[in-house]
């Protein structure tokens, strides 16, 4: 090999040109800001319904030096949402796309060199019907969210013209255990009006930096061309394999010179040996070897940036992820920042990455086009990561086919011709440009992709299943997965999303579907995993979501938020990460008590059921530093009824060489006439307790009446309880409100004797403007259980009338949340009794403090 003394003179540069941009909404103020920024961080989380979809106006000004004028120049962004025209001193350089995926413009001849060149960028996110998401349950934030280069290279470097990719294709061949080929397809431009001689050297090296190929060409290009050039590496003997467990990389060095040895152009890949592949009825097989694939889907926003997250952040997602025992990631409904997926290269976690079209497509040339374009700068920008093994791009695409009911028969035809059509195109582009991957598509729970064969198209079916939570119980899933593989054996398939809900501030003794609380969060994801493990077929699952997630509709217990992450929005864990842990981390001995929630308050008991997760199979139990127990856990969880006492209580768990403990501080509520409360709060109408973690309150869940306690008088009324989905404003109490008790006319709670402050809350829960809960489908649909009628009702505590004719649909807002408080004077032992008696319709009840 020859031994070449290389220079630097003329040499490729990157240069991130993040800060100091000037953004407005109008062109006339405008603020200083930097990249990544949004305009929808805020909009898309405050009272009012919807975001801003509409222009914003970027501008920079930047200088070019005169000895940048024998190179060339493009702008290159990683990704702005969702439309993007360049303006260089006032040309328009170009316009493009699709908010997700990187693009660049050759700027190279509106430059001025040794001057200021002024840069403008007007992005678009209003509602397009000719780039997909069209629809989607996330928020669809503005602005230019990743990075911007100035990149300036010689004449002859590696394309950037390739649909925005790095210039070169790693691909693999013959990888086994035995040995491994490495096979690099580069495309080289020449911006010279003349004949270019240049050569490439291509290295790799292994983990420890040591040199293990290296290869050379020399090759000419003529004036103004580009050229492919395809180097193959000779087979690598015994070559350490990729893996989750074993993530170990190889790395790829590429040099571009002049005739001279001068180096003109560099870039460097991780390189990883693996080969992934399905089978219909043993799952999935990671170097010839089955893995249970079990991880989580990502989106990329953040409790308070929206889309516009600092990298550093993105990127402990991928080590929490990584933390939780996840071996996949699906990178939910779009690429995702390159950066991640590099990480997922050295922590070894396999990727699922697709592009957004999401819900329907518009049956238009342009939306095809789009689409394709899209797929393209998706697969060659995101082709040499080893962690790479799935590519898809489509998500539910028959969800509003099937659930909206304008369409008629013969347009609903249409357009399942027209998106299967579409589906078959990019499936064939895909397999075409990225063989060697898996092809995937993640389906809705119906019959219609059976039917309409679109199933059949992907090497692999997501099915992103909610049973248990939209529908069905947690046990109908493997009924369900029993059923597709009987009828469908020689297809693969993955549970590509599933989970509930679930609010930190919620927690109940007896969960239950849609409740929100934490425990049925551990119910549903352990219920799931079991069913998973014990089939084989089932390739594996991808929890939906990692984090809760920014869906500006939703009105949930938080608004604006989907619920469903296994992290909050600002990455704390819900405990059911720890549960993650103690069944997929199995190296460490690991142990964790469920802290579902620290301010314990017993009813009628006291006992407290406490949960401890743990990847061993025993451990020992000690509450207040004595012994309680030994204990057993199964699919690593332990839960076990503990006596507990008045006030701090200690909780503690031994196993193998580890030990977790936990304080709880214990209210007693068993006798409130005895053992009064100075704040007593209650969540009237449903069986969650709800933490207040402003009023420092818990609201207790509700109950019928007994004597010494709280409850609803049930030959009061029908005393049913009503979830009312919305976002409520005026209040971050969602929880309390939304939980309504209806047509119950009397509440008793028996506090001793005294001067109170009682405050009621109230939410009036027929909608002035019905918005549609898209998402809670069944609900959604069903417009003939809501209210037909407004209510009025008097309000009487004890005996004193607090409020008559009272009227919310008159008096308040849309959804409006109501606090009443009225002092009462409590003698005779009679304790509180509120009466609510109704004029007109049924009464409602959603809280007393
Ligand atoms: C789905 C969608 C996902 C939603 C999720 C949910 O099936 O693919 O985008 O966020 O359900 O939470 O309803």
């Amino acid at each position: 090999m020859s031994c070449v003394a290389f220079s630097f003179s003329a040499f490729a540069q990157t240069k991130t040109i993040n800060s100091g941009w000037q953004y407005s909404e109008n062109k006339t103020n405008w603020e200083t800001i930097n990249i990544p920024h949004t305009w929808n961080d805020k909009d898309a989380f405050d009272d009012a319904p919807g975001y801003r979809r509409g222009l914003g106006y970027y501008q920079k000004q930047i200088f070019v030096a005169s000895d940048e004028k024998e190179n060339i120049h493009y702008l290159k962004f990683n990704a702005v949402n969702q439309e993007a025209t360049v303006f260089v001193n006032g040309h328009n350089v170009g316009n493009h796309k699709g908010g997700y995926t990187a693009f660049n413009f050759e700027i190279t001849k509106y430059l001025n060199f040794n001057d200021f060149n002024h840069i403008e960028v007007i992005v678009d996110n209003s509602h397009n019907e000719n780039i997909p998401p069209l629809d989607a349950d996330f928020t669809f934030y503005g602005g230019i969210y990743r990075d911007v280069e100035l990149i300036s290279v010689p004449k002859q470097h590696l394309s950037l013209t390739d649909f925005a990719s790095d210039g070169y294709y790693v691909n693999y061949y013959n990888v086994s255990e035995e040995q491994a080929g490495v096979e690099v397809k580069l495309l080289v431009d020449n911006f010279d009006s003349f004949k270019s001689q240049n050569h490439l050297y291509l290295k790799i090296l292994d983990a420890e930096g040591q040199l293990i190929l290296e290869e050379h060409k020399g090759f000419k290009l003529n004036a103004a061309t580009s050229k492919d050039i395809t180097i193959t590496f000779p087979e690598i003997e015994n070559p350490k394999l990729w893996s989750p467990n074993n993530p170990y990389l190889y790395k790829l060095e590429i040099s571009l010179t002049d005739k001279k040895g001068n180096i003109l152009d560099s870039k460097s890949s991780n390189l990883g040996f693996r080969w992934a592949t399905v089978d219909a009825e043993k799952g999935f097989f990671l170097n010839g070897k089955p893995i249970k694939l079990v991880g989580v889907n990502r989106h990329q926003d953040y409790e308070s940036y929206g889309n516009a997250v600092p990298l550093s952040l993105q990127k402990k997602d991928i080590e929490l992820i990584k933390e939780m025992g996840s071996n996949v990631i699906r990178f939910a409904h779009y690429p995702h920042a390159r950066e991640l997926y590099k990480k997922c290269d050295e922590l070894g976690i396999l990727v699922w990455t697709e592009i957004p079209i999401v819900n329907k497509v518009t049956n238009t040339e342009a939306f095809v086009n789009v689409s394709k374009q899209m797929q393209k700068e998706h697969i060659k920008q995101y082709y040499n990561f080893p962690s790479v093994v799935m590519i898809g791009y489509m998500n539910e695409i028959f969800l509003r086919l099937a659930f909206d009911k304008k369409e008629s028969d013969e347009e609903k035809e249409h357009r399942k011709q027209f998106t299967y059509n579409l589906a078959k195109q990019l499936e064939d582009l895909t397999r075409r440009e990225a063989p060697n991957h898996i092809t995937v598509m993640a389906l809705h729970f119906n019959e219609l992709y059976n039917e309409t064969k679109i199933a059949d198209l992907p090497m692999l079916v997501g099915w992103n299943l909610y049973f248990g939570w939209y529908h069905d119980t947690i046990e109908d899933l493997g009924v369900f997965l029993d059923d597709q593989h009987q009828r469908y054996p020689k297809r693969s398939l993955l549970i590509s999303e599933y989970g509930p809900g679930a609010d930190v501030r919620i927690s109940a003794t007896e969960p239950s579907r849609y409740d929100y609380s934490q425990d049925y969060q551990l119910l549903l994801h352990s219920g799931y995993y079991s069913q998973v493990m014990e089939r084989d077929f089932v390739t594996g699952m991808t929890a939906w979501n990692f984090a809760d997630f920014g869906s500006e509709f939703r009105g949930e217990t938080i608004p604006h938020v989907n619920q469903k992450g296994i992290m909050q929005y600002n990455r704390a864990p819900k405990e059911v990460y720890y549960w993650y842990q103690s069944v997929l981390k199995t190296k460490e001995p690991f142990v964790h008590i469920a802290n579902y929630q620290n301010e314990l308050n017993l009813l009628e008991k006291n006992t407290h059921e406490v949960v401890i997760f743990s990847n061993q199979n025993e451990g020992k139990l000690y509450v207040n530093d004595v012994l309680y127990k030994d204990i057993n856990f199964e699919l690593g969880i332990a839960k076990i009824e503990v006596p507990l006492k008045q006030g701090v209580n200690t909780v503690k768990v031994e196993t193998a060489n580890t030990t977790d403990e936990t304080d709880f501080n214990v209210e007693l509520f068993q006798n409130l006439k005895t053992n009064p409360k100075s704040v007593l709060a209650i969540n009237v109408g449903t069986h969650i307790s709800f933490r207040d973690d402003i009023l420092g309150v818990t609201f207790l869940k509700d109950r019928p009446y007994s004597d010494n306690l709280y409850g609803y008088l049930p030959n009061s009324g029908k005393c049913t309880k009503k979830l009312i989905p919305f976002n409520i404003s005026n209040t971050i109490n969602e929880a309390v409100y939304q939980t309504v008790l209806v047509d119950c006319n009397a509440y008793k709670v028996d506090i001793p004797n005294g001067k109170y402050k009682v405050t009621l809350y109230f939410v009036e829960p027929q909608l002035k403007n019905k918005t549609k809960v898209l998402f809670n489908l069944k609900e959604a649909n069903d417009d003939s259980k809501a209210d037909v009628m407004h209510r009025i009702f008097d309000i009487k505590l004890n005996a004193k009338t607090t409020s008559s004719q009272f009227n919310m649909a008159k008096m308040y807002d849309d959804k409006y949340g109501i606090m009443q408080t009225s002092e009462v004077n409590i003698a005779k032992n009679e304790g509180l009794t509120i009466q609510l008696n109704p004029i007109k319709g049924e009464t409602v009840l959603s809280g007393i403090l």
